[in-house]
């Protein structure tokens, strides 16, 4: 689990992998105080070709007794509008609310992406 390292003001993603040892269950919003909005994205290939973002306005199922990976340039946690630098080191944290009224909290260790800027 770690989040990019980005200025205030601007957006990142974080990432993870979601086990879930019970029933489905869904992702459906996440909150970090450090941001604004954030939101469950999904990162595909448009009608285009060209890769692009989309929100997951069902949110993100996970399966019985299965996982789901968040990487870069597949699912992720779309975090915009950051109030204050996230640096390198630090540490934010992050609260996941699924569907079965679970909730999460995480601690994301501030980490520089590797290569690709894509969310
Ligand atoms: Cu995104």
């Amino acid at each position: 689990m770690w989040i990019r390292n980005s200025a205030a003001g601007g957006n990142t993603a974080a990432y993870m992998t979601l086990k879930n040892g019970g029933a489905e269950d869904t992702l459906v919003s996440a909150t970090i105080a450090e941001a604004n909005m954030v939101e469950i994205h999904e990162t595909a290939a448009a009608a285009n070709g060209m890769m692009e973002m989309r929100p997951l306005a069902q949110g993100l199922k996970i399966p019985a007794n299965g996982s789901v990976e968040l990487k870069p340039g597949s699912y992720h946690v779309m975090v915009m509008g950051l109030k204050q630098d996230l640096k390198t080191g630090s540490n934010v944290t992050l609260k996941l609310a699924f569907k079965s009224g679970k909730t999460l909290e995480l601690i994301a260790p501030v980490q520089q992406g590797p290569g690709m800027k894509m969310p």
